[in-house]
């Protein structure tokens, strides 16, 4: 991939010479950790640029920001591939930096992109938005090396964590701060058990997820000491805790592993768990402050205090989205769940929520999660899927959406995301007919089966 990146980074800089930089990227962490390495890397440079955060790059932000040509030189991180059909009569080249699915039969020479599906071997170059930014930013100067924490944090955001790619490998090498430590999977790996164990929802810990007594009776049957960290454990208390964690949840047939990697990064000049880290920024971006979580990704201490306050209210925010998910009277089928949220969970976090469902064991490995809630005049449908195999959840929406489409020609729908969590935006007013359009598309796959 050396070969692509070097071309690319000759390109951009060639063409971006005399004009400021206008980065566009993606809202969730790995978005955001790819902004804040490409903004590192021009400032190093001694560029101008401006940054955007979007949810989705829809037809009009598109439209938008082609306006900024010819005087702007356009750069899209961590999104813009499911998005090639918008690209089609480009006066100015744009610069596209990756790793969603691509339809490669829709690129013109205008088009210049770096994205591990585009290369010979796409396994060995899985990244997320942030490792192939770190990528270009290392091929442009090796000082930035450093910027390798920013990719782990943006691996972790997106799940890259569990097979690590060549490429990942190569990222974790290059991070000179990064401790990574064999352990349970639940975070923050830094702070007192009694407090990670109880918060955990993924995995989720039956008796102990959202229950103080429950956290501390599972250590006191490990003999385990409340106030000590996943990271002051040693390896016998370390596998006694595994254990403990493996009973609670062997009733339930979860295959899914609780035992990985805990990686831990120098950030603000604190050893912090970077599962952690990744849902501040989440949950900072998420909830309307992207600029805030930039900031706290570039180590601003004011952005820092913001960013705790506005972590601390996303935790009480999915906390009770979840009591409602839970207690909600929910549209059920053979292997997949429809809630229908309306306006009683924020739209922003129905997926997180459709996440945290997915990993508890009220659902078979294999069972679809369709969450969906009002924004505005729209409905964002989020879905997710129990366990670690099964369908894919973006053809699905996809067939779903062209079926809806057929029936309704005048609605609009776009479907983004992959196999494992997928998304669309779908008009409010077609709230039933939609629903009817994903049940049978639901009950079809079913049937294939
Ligand atoms: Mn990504």
């Amino acid at each position: 991939m050396l070969k692509e990146v070097n071309k690319f980074v000759k390109e951009f800089l060639e063409f971006s010479k005399d004009k400021p930089i206008r980065i566009i990227s993606h809202y969730d962490t790995d978005g955001i950790t790819s902004a804040t390495i490409l903004a590192k890397t021009f400032k190093r440079l001694d560029k101008k640029f401006t940054i955007r955060i979007v949810k989705g790059l829809e037809e009009q932000i598109i439209q938008q920001e082609l306006k900024r040509q010819p005087k702007e030189t356009l750069i899209f991180s961590d999104l813009a591939s499911g998005s090639i059909e918008h690209f089609q009569n480009l006066q100015e080249p744009i610069f596209i930096l990756d790793h969603h699915e691509i339809d490669k039969t829709k690129l013109n020479d205008k088009i210049k992109i770096l994205n591990p599906h585009l290369t010979t071997s796409p396994e060995d170059n899985e990244a997320t938005g942030a490792g192939i930014c770190y990528l270009f930013s290392k091929a442009i100067s090796q000082e930035n090396q450093d910027l390798s924490s920013l990719a782990i944090i943006g691996m972790i955001g997106d799940r890259h964590e569990s097979n690590l790619s060549k490429i990942n490998q190569q990222i974790v090498e290059d991070a000179h701060d990064l401790q990574i430590k064999k352990g349970l999977v639940i975070y923050p790996a830094t702070r007192p058990l009694r407090r990670s164990l109880e918060w955990s929802t993924s995995p989720y810990i039956p008796g102990v997820t959202g229950n103080g007594p429950g956290a501390m009776e599972l250590l006191r049957e490990t003999e385990i000491n409340y106030d000590k960290s996943l990271l002051d454990l040693n390896e016998d208390e370390m596998s006694k805790l595994i254990t403990a964690v493996t009973i609670r949840r062997a009733q339930h047939n979860k295959m899914e592993d609780i035992v990985g990697n805990l990686y831990l990064l120098k950030f603000f000049n604190t050893k912090e768990d970077v599962r952690e880290i990744s849902v501040l920024i989440n949950a900072c971006s998420r909830l309307g402050h992207s600029d805030i979580a930039i900031s706290y990704c570039l180590e601003n201490e004011k952005a820092k205090v913001k960013a705790l306050d506005i972590y601390t209210q996303y935790k009480q925010e999915l906390v009770s989205g979840l009591k409602v998910a839970e207690k909600m009277e929910k549209i059920k089928g053979k292997g997949f769940v429809i809630l229908n949220a309306k306006d009683q969970i924020k739209d922003v976090i129905v997926g997180t929520i459709c996440s945290m469902l997915s990993s508890s064991p009220t659902y078979n490995e294999g069972t679809i999660l369709i969450g969906m809630a009002y924004n505005e005049d729209k409905i964002k449908v989020s879905a997710r899927i129990a366990g670690q195999e099964g369908r894919n959840l973006k053809e699905i929406l996809e067939k779903t959406v062209v079926a809806f489409k057929i029936q309704n020609p005048e609605a609009t729908a776009e479907v983004g995301g992959h196999h494992f969590a997928a998304g669309c935006l779908v008009e409010r007013e077609k709230e039933s007919l939609f629903i009817e359009a994903l049940k049978k598309e639901l009950e079809i796959e079913i049937v294939k089966i």
